[in-house]
């Protein structure tokens, strides 16, 4: 089973301080200066040593030379790698009785595809090249759930389903609030520092199999490459502070661009609808006078952000607060049960 995938970029291999390590989803890759420098010389046209500038491509006509991929032994696993324009190089690694030669040519096209075809890395910004690897493990993972776990073990397969679960909304809703909660029960106030890169969670359920949560960062410069992360979502979450009418036409224009990428069509939409508790009617002793005001805030924001137009996508909506732990337990309920449908 496919464990890690790692990235090493540089161009001045002399110094291995100088090279930019990035793995996923494990930091198993360091900076060992004699490792480093056999990975790159197993890449037959890498001259160790030189110090020759060779640009990673920053436009679209760049070419790409694709070396790899090669078989390795690393830290006791099996790995393979392929290196691109002499100074980056990508690497998997599985365990150690795993059979390489079925992973190899699938890596190889996969890699090709990403770069070629699709432009999806210039390998110059660090959060690009995050969510670069994060694409190659989930894209290896699924080759890997549907081809060769399905060859070798039927019933593991069938067991271990993964579901990737495409969190977001504008900041400070709290996402990764939630996300801890649904994790470790837990919740404090102001715990978390602005999500500054994509964070993902795992939590393996005994009936959904893996669930992978992506937690996008909600600070305006990170929105652009939300489409980027949501490729491939099984599920979409979009979250909203219920408290913070203010922001509900930005955010709905973020949350526009998102529901109206066709490839996204048909994915289910869970709207939570958090920070319930700093609405104080919900305090009201008086149940029924509380339901109604619940029920006019819902439609209210129905309403506003279009969601009842949504006639083809499966869709629901919840209120919550991650705080209280209000309605958590329905969250996740309603995330195995979207996923299924
Ligand atoms: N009152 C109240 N505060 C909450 C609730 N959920 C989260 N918060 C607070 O809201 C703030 C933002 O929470 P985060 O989980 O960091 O929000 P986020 O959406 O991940 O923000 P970004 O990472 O910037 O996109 C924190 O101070 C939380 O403690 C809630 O249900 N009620
Ligand atoms: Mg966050």
């Amino acid at each position: 089973m496919i464990q890690n995938i790692f990235l090493v970029k540089g161009d001045d291999l002399q110094h291995v301080d100088n090279l930019s390590i990035f793995n996923y989803p494990q930091e198993i890759i360091t900076k060992e200066k004699k490792f480093i420098e056999n990975l790159f010389r197993s890449h037959k046209s890498k001259d160790i040593g030189s110090k020759k500038e060779k640009p990673i491509a920053n436009n679209a006509l760049q070419q790409f030379i694709i070396d790899g991929p090669i078989p390795h032994k690393i830290k006791k696993m099996n790995a393979s790698t392929i290196c691109i324009n002499e100074n980056v190089i990508i690497g998997l690694l599985l365990e150690k009785d795993d059979n390489l030669q079925e992973y190899e040519g699938f890596f190889r096209d996969l890699i090709y595809e990403l770069i070629v075809n699709e432009k999806r890395c210039s390998f110059i910004e660090e959060f690009e090249i995050e969510i670069f690897l994060i694409t190659i493990f989930i894209d290896l993972r699924r080759y890997e759930d549907e081809n060769i776990k399905e060859r070798l073990n039927l019933e593991y397969s069938r067991n271990f389903p993964f579901h990737k679960i495409f969190l977001f909304g504008i900041d400070e809703v709290g996402k990764s609030s939630l996300l801890r909660r649904i994790k470790t029960g837990e919740y404090s106030d102001n715990y978390f520092t602005p999500t500054k890169k994509f964070n993902i969670q795992y939590i393996q359920d005994g009936e959904s199999g893996l669930l992978a949560f992506w937690d996008m960062p909600g600070q305006y410069s990170f929105r652009k490459k939300w489409l980027l992360g949501s490729q491939d979502s099984n599920i979409l979450i979009y979250m909203i502070d219920v408290s913070d009418q203010i922001r509900f036409e930005e955010s709905k224009k973020e949350l526009d661009i998102i529901i109206n990428h066709h490839e996204l069509a048909d994915v289910p939409l869970l709207i939570i609808g958090n920070k319930i508790d700093l609405i104080n009617h919900i305090n009201s002793n008086d149940q029924s006078e509380s339901k109604n005001y619940l029920d006019r805030i819902k439609k209210e924001i129905l309403n506003f952000f279009n969601f009842e137009q949504m006639q083809k996508r499966n869709w629901k909506f919840i209120f919550s607060s991650v705080k209280t732990g209000y309605n958590i337990k329905k969250i996740f309920e309603s995330i195995k049960e979207l996923i299924s449908s």
